[in-house]
């Protein structure tokens, strides 16, 4: 399977995170990104497919907000990387703020999602080797990878959060679409739930968002992927969120990933988007499930079963060290039965 990515990824480096209260070291390092190239092999460079993709999904206003964030903090004296502590729970669209602290409240959900200097060029790169994986699968290929770091999946329209900038699978959903395919399904295997995908196609009926995560009781982002959040309008029945408890190993994963490979076969999608997450590994330092390597190819496995064309797109997975035999041994399941 052919895998895409942009070096630039490699350069987004937030230091710190605020968890629990205190400062935590920032988990989503860029060793993440070289370590799936040293397993996979080096891959293709991603193409530049230009700015219009990611503006067919994102505010125009939060886009220019990302690319300006980092240069208004430092001129305002700021050091380190550029994050937020106040945010609008009412009038998040109303106000129109100069100072910087307001601006970056007004784009966040959390305070996990740091804008360092190359942030903007590395979401960049990735949403451009989602897209240059999709072209591949578009042109014919069964399925392709994306390299997608800094992830996307919390990231919603006009909002950053979770380690996420840019919403690569939305952004390539999208531009399925604008390509001429109608029905896309969407399956999100990270730990946590990906809220920002939910919430780009909440009332939109012809992608479907299904999810497997961990329990928003217990776990990040809280607010979103309870089981009762199933769509809205149009967009009724075409979202399906399946929360498991910490400890949740393959033998209680697997019963989960029925009803959700169910619900893409359900919604006759002329393409599959996986967004894959490593974190539901047993080793990951964040994370509370307790899938093993071999676990990742019986769901590829499972995953091609259904026969469609199928781009994947990396998002979490901390456990630096088996980050790239888990996304290999994903991609070996997938290639593994013959469509
Ligand atoms: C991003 B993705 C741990 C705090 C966790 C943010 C989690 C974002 C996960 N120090 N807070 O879904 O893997
Ligand atoms: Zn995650």
């Amino acid at each position: 399977m052919r895998h895409f990515s942009d070096p630039a990824q490699a350069r987004h480096a937030p230091t710190r995170e605020l968890h629990n209260g205190g400062w935590a070291d920032y988990a989503e390092v860029p060793a993440r990104f070289d370590a799936v190239l040293n397993t996979l092999g080096p891959g293709e460079p991603a193409r530049d497919f230009g700015i219009e993709p990611i503006l067919a999904v994102h505010d125009p206003a939060y886009v220019a907000f990302l690319r300006e964030a980092h240069d208004l903090w430092r001129a305002a004296g700021r050091e380190g990387d550029a994050m937020g502590y106040v945010f609008p729970v009412v009038a998040r669209r109303v106000l129109d703020l100069d100072r910087i602290d307001a601006k970056i409240g007004q784009y966040a959900m959390d305070a996990s999602t740091p804008i360092a200097a190359d942030t903007w060029r590395a979401a960049y790169g990735g949403v451009q080797a989602a897209l240059t994986a999709l072209d591949a699968v578009l042109g014919g290929d069964s399925a392709a990878f994306a390299l997608c770091r800094p992830p996307g999946h919390h990231c919603g329209a006009d909002y950053m959060g979770g380690y996420c900038y840019l919403n690569n699978v939305a952004i390539a959903a999208r531009a399925a679409q604008a390509r001429g395919v109608r029905r896309v399904a969407i399956l999100d295997v990270d730990y946590h739930h990906g809220n920002g995908t939910q919430d780009i196609f909440y009332t939109d009926g012809e992608v479907l968002f299904a999810s497997i995560h961990a329990d928003p009781k217990t776990d990040f982002p809280f607010y979103w992927g309870h089981a009762d959040e199933r769509g809205e309008g149009p967009g009724e029945g075409a979202t399906l969120n399946l929360p498991l408890p910490q400890g949740t190993d393959w033998a209680g994963y697997a019963p989960a990933l029925q009803p959700a490979l169910a619900a893409v076969r359900a919604h006759g999608a002329d393409l599959l988007i996986v967004s894959y997450g490593a974190d539901t590994f047993a080793q990951d330092p964040i994370s509370h499930f307790r899938l093993q390597r071999e676990d990742y190819t019986a769901m590829g496995e499972a995953v091609a079963a259904l026969g469609l064309p199928t781009l994947v797109a990396m998002e979490g997975g901390y456990a630096v060290d088996a980050l790239g035999a888990n996304v290999a041994a994903f991609l070996a399941g997938l290639e593994r039965t013959a469509r």
